[in-house]
């Protein structure tokens, strides 16, 4: 089966018609730079990403403040995943570029709740 891949240009990608409110998303927290919303494929429960707002296409595009406020965003998340889902762990993951594993071209970042035993390899 082919993968799915969102390279669209600015304005036009997945994401940024989800920060336009143009499709529809399950969303948990936004600021002035970044948005979080629950990811479509929930590889655990809770599975959130954060984007910047911006189109940036990865972490090299973004700048220093969006940087600092999608992490700032992925802790409130994290946090609010613990203690909602109370996890035995949580990762964050961050892909740049198809060979590390990006699918959609507009910066996110994944805040995944870990459980014991639940397989998954990030
Ligand atoms: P990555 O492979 O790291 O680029 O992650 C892309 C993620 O985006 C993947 O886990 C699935 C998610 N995704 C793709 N399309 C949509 C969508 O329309 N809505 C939401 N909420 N998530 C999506």
């Amino acid at each position: 089966m082919p993968m799915f891949i969102d390279n669209s240009p600015p304005g036009e990608c997945i994401f940024c018609k989800l920060v336009k409110g143009e499709i529809p998303s399950a969303k948990v927290y936004e600021d002035e730079l970044s948005i979080a919303f629950m990811d479509i494929g929930q590889a655990s429960l809770g599975h959130v990403l954060v984007a910047s707002k911006r189109h940036a296409v990865d972490l090299l595009e973004l700048t220093p403040e969006e940087a600092a406020a999608v992490m700032q965003t992925a802790q409130r998340v994290a946090a609010a995943a613990a203690k909602a889902f109370a996890p035995d762990g949580i990762n964050l993951f961050q892909a740049n570029g198809a060979p590390a594993g990006q699918t959609v071209f507009h910066f996110h970042l994944h805040v995944l709740p870990r459980f014991a035993g639940d397989g998954l390899s990030v």
